[in-house]
């Protein structure tokens, strides 16, 4: 009887177990630090790859760098003089009547087959149900030209008050664009880049082209689960304001945030000001550009105000950097920042309720 720690055996088993149980500990530490490393690796890989091509001044970065606003450096010859930052003051309230034309707008990607835009019509017919809207107002589809007429006539037939628009015109047309192989943030497609430059700063000339004087961008996945009881087009008309946006958020993209943020304050700084704004302004104005970033999957807005050439004239100089494409800039933070620079506080809403009745795998 008794244990067997009694016995001179018992104590070699004891210290096999122990011996064992070190060997076991070791191991697993082990593939712990290892599994730990390479979890870092691609982290350091990208701040190296990062830190270095600043240093190297590689094509994207000098991009960056000949076309920071420096009004000699890239002479716009259609634009204006020196765009100046505007004052802060709110816009007037415009009068509300039956001849300011509105539109819901979607840019949709074509499916494998017409039974694909089950999300669409989804989101767009709880469009009608969530708003008090005074008018049917149409919801435009954006599309890349390749919309076969079985697919528009699926869609049509469960939402008539569609119209369909085809942007192949300027789809993807930045030709002087870098290759693929000189892009910093490949984290995205091509086509969404694309996407982006189409909703920064492509979008408005085909909007006016249409007549239209509002805008409310509202993507395939954002489902309004709730009605509330204003209509968003007279809101934002008779406020007298440029853009109404439903949520903000920090923009989590570590590239846009080291080379947009600094772009903008560059921006900032060369825009003529009153000598009552402090330089410190453009730098609060950057910093919050990535800190309080619309979420811009939803949002309304009037179309003058991004016809306007100093707007587009920003927007133009955007483009000329290529960073949509290189850094991934996304038109979250671009539409941002062309709205806290022409715009201001004064001329934006938010959309009352509008984050808290609305669910999608994306609104914060
Ligand atoms: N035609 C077309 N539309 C696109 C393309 N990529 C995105 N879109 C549309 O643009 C909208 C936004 O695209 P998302 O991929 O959801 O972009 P996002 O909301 O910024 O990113 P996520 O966080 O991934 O949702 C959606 O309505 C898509 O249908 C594209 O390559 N072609
Ligand atoms: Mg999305």
């Amino acid at each position: 009887m008794g244990s067997d720690n009694g016995h001179p055996f018992g104590r070699v088993m004891v210290t096999r177990k122990l011996e064992r149980l070190v060997m076991i500990f070791v191991a697993v530490n082990s593939i712990g630090i290892y599994v730990y490393l390479r979890g870092r690796e691609p982290c350091e890989q990208m701040i190296r790859g990062l830190s270095g091509s600043l240093g190297r001044n590689p094509p994207a970065v000098r991009n960056l760098r000949a076309t920071a606003p420096v009004p000699d450096a890239r002479p716009c010859t259609a634009c204006p003089g020196r765009p100046k930052l505007p004052t802060r003051q709110a816009g007037a309230a415009r009068p509300w009547n039956s001849s300011v034309r509105c539109a819901f707008i979607t840019l949709l990607q074509k499916g494998h087959d017409e039974t694909r835009y089950a999300a669409f019509l989804e989101s767009s017919g709880r469009l009608r149900l969530a708003f008090a809207l005074e008018r049917e107002y149409p919801h435009v589809v954006f599309h890349e030209g390749n919309f076969p007429e079985a697919h528009k006539g699926a869609i049509r037939a469960g939402a008539p008050w569609v119209v369909f628009r085809d942007v192949s015109d300027v789809w993807g047309n930045d030709l002087d664009r870098p290759p693929a192989s000189e892009w910093n943030a490949t984290d995205r497609s091509e086509g969404y880049k694309h996407m982006c430059r189409f909703y920064a700063m492509q979008m408005w000339d085909h909007a006016h082209a249409m007549g239209l004087d509002m805008v409310m961008r509202v993507d395939d996945d954002i489902f309004i689960l709730r009605a509330v009881d204003y209509d968003p087009f007279r809101m934002l008309w008779e406020a007298g304001a440029d853009y109404a946006w439903g949520s903000s958020t920090r923009e989590s993209h570590f590239q846009t945030e080291l080379t947009f943020k600094p772009w903008v304050r560059t921006y900032c700084l060369w825009l003529e000001r009153d000598a009552s704004v402090p330089d410190a302004a453009c730098a609060d104005l950057a910093h919050d550009v990535i800190e309080r970033m619309y979420f811009n999957n939803v949002f309304a807005t009037t179309v003058g105000f991004w016809r306007d050439p100093y707007v587009k004239r920003f927007l133009h100089e955007i483009d000329l950097t290529h960073a949509i494409y290189v850094h991934r800039w996304g038109d979250a933070p671009i539409q941002t920042a062309a709205i806290r620079l022409f715009a201001g506080e004064l001329r934006v809403r938010q959309i009352p309720k509008l984050s808290e009745i609305t669910r999608t795998r994306d609104v914060p």
